[in-house]
């Protein structure tokens, strides 16, 4: 039976008479996780406290998601996969879509309107425009060079964040907050020295009204939510009897927390479902990048190259279950200063059966993509850490040599690998330009915008990742691993 088949007269999901909120949030970058996460949060607050906490979503790429969600009244199912069963909500809280390439002006006329108090964002790593090494805007990136030169239709995130705080700023209105929810260190501070070097280069003055009145809060964000696959929405049709093209599907797991910092105060009661409010995220947020997603990735470009297809299948091999048990043990959680209430062993021990959850397909590949982007918050900060501290890091280098591997374009079988990554290119002529191991490595550590110099050039860090490179080469990812 194919997939449409399947969905062969059943209704598609509507809005029923779930009332229209009024909208408070502009948030960019409407994919998968926003839907499960940020989303949902914002439902359990209004059922809660009410508020006039509506989202007007914001795609800066591809009309993909507007054109699922506008016939449904911008209604969709999301369905967590607990072991139990699945629990389908309806998620009712989007007012809009927009896509800005279509119309980056209405875009900025949105986020300039007055009732917007908040524009939050997941836009993935890539979506800074940053350099990942330093955290630095990049204002040789293409986009933000088009932005600075025209104001009026950007297309990056820091173009479109500050275009509409000009505009308020023109027109006597308060700033909105800035919420990163992307996976990246410090993701506050980071957004607002982004958004800060971008208002610099467009107008100083400016960008000194921002540094005074606008806020930047820190977030940690969790929740594993793979992308929605056809035959996600041919089960929820099975299961509810409607069909939802928009639906996402999740683990029960959530984590959000979030350091309470808004432009006059002014936020939904996201503590309805579980958010935690503290001064300091930038614990937790460590915490989360090297224990999860250092893990995630390890797991990603290692077991892609041992042929596995997704995460619960990868740490279905005792091998792989056991590297990232003694990762943490011996390489992660020494450099983890645990956050108040969290136990990192019981935390690491949680993330394994969380990777273990057979209802979850989370690819590897889909994790593997935009290395470039991830490892140095990843992996390479961790790295760095050991080595501060005179520890040998000889599982991390495997990861780091695995995701060399993996950039290099060719499976163990001799199959092309669809690399996606910003830098695909230039990772992949990286790695041809050499032909030892030594080589290939040393061209890769030289790329500056994932290598800082002092890690490049430490020779602990660089023999360590040769060598697991020639192990990848001579032996394949799952003999290696089991070996380690
Ligand atoms: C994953 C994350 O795709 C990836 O790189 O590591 O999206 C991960 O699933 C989330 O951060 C979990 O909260």
């Amino acid at each position: 039976m194919s997939m449409e088949a399947g969905l062969h007269g059943k209704a598609l999901l509507g809005r029923g008479d779930a009332q229209q909120p009024k909208t408070g949030i502009v948030h960019l970058g409407p994919g998968a996780f926003f839907r499960a996460f940020n989303a949902v949060y914002t439902q359990e607050a209004m059922q809660a406290k009410g508020g006039d906490w509506g989202i007007c979503a914001v795609s800066l790429r591809s009309p993909d998601i507007r054109d699922k969600l506008a016939p449904q009244g911008f209604a969709y199912t999301s369905v967590t996969l607990a072991p139990k069963g699945a629990e389908n909500a309806v998620i009712s809280v989007i007012t809009d879509v927009l896509v800005a390439p279509e119309n980056p002006a209405q875009v900025l006329a949105a986020m300039a309107g007055p009732g917007i108090r908040i524009v939050s964002m997941t836009i993935t790593e890539k979506g800074y425009c940053h350099s990942p090494a330093t955290g630095e805007l990049r204002l040789d990136h293409p986009d933000i060079m088009h932005d600075l030169a025209h104001p009026d239709a950007p297309r990056s995130a820091p173009g479109f964040l500050v275009r509409a705080l000009a505009a308020r700023r023109a027109k006597g209105v308060a700033p909105f907050t800035v919420l990163s929810c992307d996976n990246l260190p410090d993701n506050g501070r980071l957004t607002r020295r982004v958004v800060l070097a971008f208002a610099q280069a467009a107008d100083p003055e400016l960008a000194a009204w921002i540094a005074a009145e606008c806020r930047f809060p820190a977030t940690m964000v969790d929740r594993i939510t793979p992308a929605t696959t056809a035959a996600d929405i041919a089960a929820l049709a099975q299961s509810a009897g409607y069909i939802d093209r928009a639906c996402v599907m999740y683990e029960p797991f959530r984590q959000w927390v979030i350091e309470d910092d808004f432009v006059g105060a002014a936020r939904p009661y996201w503590e309805a479902g579980g958010a935690q409010f503290v001064r300091d995220v930038a614990a937790f947020e460590t915490m989360k990048l090297r224990c999860l997603n250092g893990t995630h990735s390890t797991l990603a470009y290692l077991g892609y190259l041992a042929g596995y297809e997704t995460i619960a299948e990868t740490v279905a091999d005792p091998a792989f279950a056991r590297l990232i048990e003694r990762l943490w043990e011996t390489e992660i959680v020494p450099t983890v200063p645990p956050p108040e209430g969290e136990d990192l062993p019981a935390y690491c021990a949680a993330l394994l059966a969380r990777y273990r959850n057979p209802s979850i397909r989370h690819r590897t590949w889909q994790i593997a993509m935009d290395g470039s982007q991830k490892l140095p918050q990843r992996l390479l900060s961790t790295v760095a850490d050991n080595l501060r501290a005179g520890r040998p890091v000889p599982l991390l280098a495997l990861a780091v040599a695995g995701w060399m591997r993996y950039v290099g374009g060719m499976d163990e079988m001799g199959r092309a690998i669809d690399v996606k990554d910003p830098m695909a290119e230039r990772l992949r002529a990286a790695s041809d330009s050499g032909s030892t191991a030594e080589e290939k490595v040393a061209a890769l550590l030289a790329l500056r915008d994932v290598f800082e110099p002092a890690l490049a050039d430490d020779l602990r860090f660089s023999t360590a990742v040769v060598a697991a490179y020639v192990a990848l080469v001579a032996n394949g990812a799952r003999a290696v691993v089991a070996a380690a």
